[in-house]
């Protein structure tokens, strides 16, 4: 069946990779599912159809036959569930490989997502440099435990997991930023994470997408 997924047009992050797309691209790339894409723009995402599929009005969004989805995590878990190589088969480690999905997006992405929209949209207001020192803050505090974590492992437990793919989506925002240099073991983790083969294909066809809509 085949299997299509929403992505800007014309991606804010210029091709980086950073859009959430990027993650399902991933995953897919992972356990070899070829997938179509619908590219959007911010006016078709306003939509009705587009609202059918994603109340919300974002990008991505996931149909397969008469299932769609939105949530780039439910996303990903949906096709580690479906397919081999994302999920452990064992019980527990795939309990825990989905913990790590949560970690990675309800405690890991939110200070290092706000952070990137105070940069974005707050960089001329008066408390531009409070609020960025404290959500900086915040960050430092969760990759600290998330470094003592990791150690010197290579994935977070066991075998690389979906739990990783989120984990590495989401430190990516701080790729090439101080912030993230001062932990080598999650500098050389986000490092291992973008050398698998299956991120290089996603990451390739995402910036294609921006390197033509930026020829026309
Ligand atoms: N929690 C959602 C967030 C989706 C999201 O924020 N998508 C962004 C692109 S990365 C978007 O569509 N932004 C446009 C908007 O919110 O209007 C998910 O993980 O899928």
């Amino acid at each position: 069946m085949t299997i299509t997924i929403t992505a800007f047009e014309r991606s804010p992050d210029r091709g980086r990779g950073l859009a959430r797309d990027m993650r399902v691209r991933w995953a897919l790339e992972e356990v070899g599912q070829p997938y179509d894409v619908r590219l959007v723009s911010f006016k078709t995402m306003r939509e009705p159809a587009h609202l059918a599929l994603q109340p919300f009005g974002q990008i991505p969004t996931y149909e397969e036959g008469d299932l769609a989805l939105f949530e780039s995590g439910a996303i990903v878990f949906h096709i580690g569930e479906r397919h081999a190589g994302l999920l452990p088969d064992d019980a527990n480690a795939r309990a825990r490989a989905l913990t790590w999905m949560f970690a990675a997006l309800n405690t890991v992405e939110p200070p290092i997502f706000d952070r990137a929209l105070v940069m974005i949209l707050e960089r001329d207001k008066p408390w531009y440099d409070h609020r960025l020192s404290a959500l900086e803050d915040s960050i430092r505090k969760r990759l600290t435990d998330l470094s003592r974590r990791l150690g010197d492992a290579d994935w977070l437990d066991g075998a690389f997991s979906a739990g990783d793919l989120l984990m590495v989506s989401v430190l990516l925002r701080l790729k090439g930023s101080a912030i993230l240099e001062e932990y080598p073991n999650l500098s050389a983790y986000v490092a291992r994470g973008e050398a698998r083969p299956a991120y290089k294909r996603a990451f390739a066809a995402q910036l294609a997408v921006f390197t033509a809509a930026s020829a026309d």
